[in-house]
């Protein structure tokens, strides 16, 4: 063992998540999956961990990306070190015993690969009781549609985290006018590079900063449609 081997057990919380921020920008796939059951051991909650150690660390990689300090393949390494991490609270998010609200579609669009955050906003709107079928990565506006009619969703939602692919939602939604569709569903946007303006200008219902304002969005969505059958 090296001198300098660091033991996660014996770190107290905040020097754990602190550990838990380097072993993400390291990707350290093993250590964050044990850092996070850790956190789970000592009674952390899965969304405090998800957005204190996991979404926190994925934020600092970030700003080292974008500074040409960190290149693709070391944040892919981050990128699964994450994914690793969130596998094991995905059943936890889940298993909150909600009521079912609604069913939610979702996927980046074309040309976009990014799938954390879009991965991070089901999970959270499957803990909150929502049916989610994701569409993965890089869909083509049929994808969505061929989703929408075969799974009759309440709410579709698209991610994008790059400025060259975020116009193509208002390609889908569109594309949802013309077949005069788009009125049956609510259709959320989010990703890093969009904002409020951004969504309205595409003909979104919402832009969601994130996953917590797109569960709380969603639901207040789905309040509205059943007053509105309630008065109909
Ligand atoms: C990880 C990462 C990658 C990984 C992706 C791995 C994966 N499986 O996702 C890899 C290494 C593959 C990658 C590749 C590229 N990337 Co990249 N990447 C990132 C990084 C560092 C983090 C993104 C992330 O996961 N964040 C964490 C999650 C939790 O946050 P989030 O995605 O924003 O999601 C939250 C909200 O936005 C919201 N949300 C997201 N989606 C949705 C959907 C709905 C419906 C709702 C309601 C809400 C919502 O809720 C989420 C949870 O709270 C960002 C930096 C950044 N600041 O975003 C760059 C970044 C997005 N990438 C960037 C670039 C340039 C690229 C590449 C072009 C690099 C290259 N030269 O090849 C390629 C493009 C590949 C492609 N075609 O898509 C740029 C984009 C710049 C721009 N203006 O367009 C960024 C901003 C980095 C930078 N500053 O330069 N990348």
């Amino acid at each position: 063992m090296a001198d300098d081997e660091i033991i996660l057990e014996d770190l107290s919380d905040e020097e754990l998540v602190q550990q838990m921020h380097d072993d993400l920008y390291d990707g350290l796939k093993e250590e964050i999956e044990d850092g996070t059951r850790i956190l789970l051991k000592r009674g952390w909650t899965p969304y405090d961990i998800l957005t204190q150690a996991l979404v926190e660390g994925m934020r600092i990689v970030g700003i080292d990306f974008r500074d040409g300090i960190l290149f693709v393949p070391e944040v892919l390494l981050s990128a699964n070190a994450m994914k690793a991490g969130m596998t094991i609270l995905r059943p936890l998010l889940a298993e909150t015993g909600a009521p079912k609200l609604g069913k939610m579609v979702i996927g980046t669009v074309k040309g976009d690969i990014h799938d954390i955050g879009k991965n991070l906003v089901g999970m959270m709107m499957e803990g909150a009781g929502f049916d989610v079928v994701d569409l993965g990565i890089n869909n083509p506006v049929e994808n969505y549609l061929e989703a929408l009619e075969r799974e009759q969703p309440d709410i579709l939602g698209m991610s994008a985290l790059l400025t060259t692919t975020m116009p193509y939602m208002k390609v889908v939604i569109d594309t949802m006018k013309e077949k005069g569709l788009r009125d049956d569903y609510v259709v959320l946007v989010g990703g890093a590079p969009l904002n409020e303006e951004f969504g309205k200008a595409v003909g979104a219902d919402a832009y969601c900063r994130d996953a917590a304002v797109a569960v709380e969005t969603a639901k207040d969505y789905m309040r509205r449609k059943h007053n509105q059958l309630a008065a109909g």
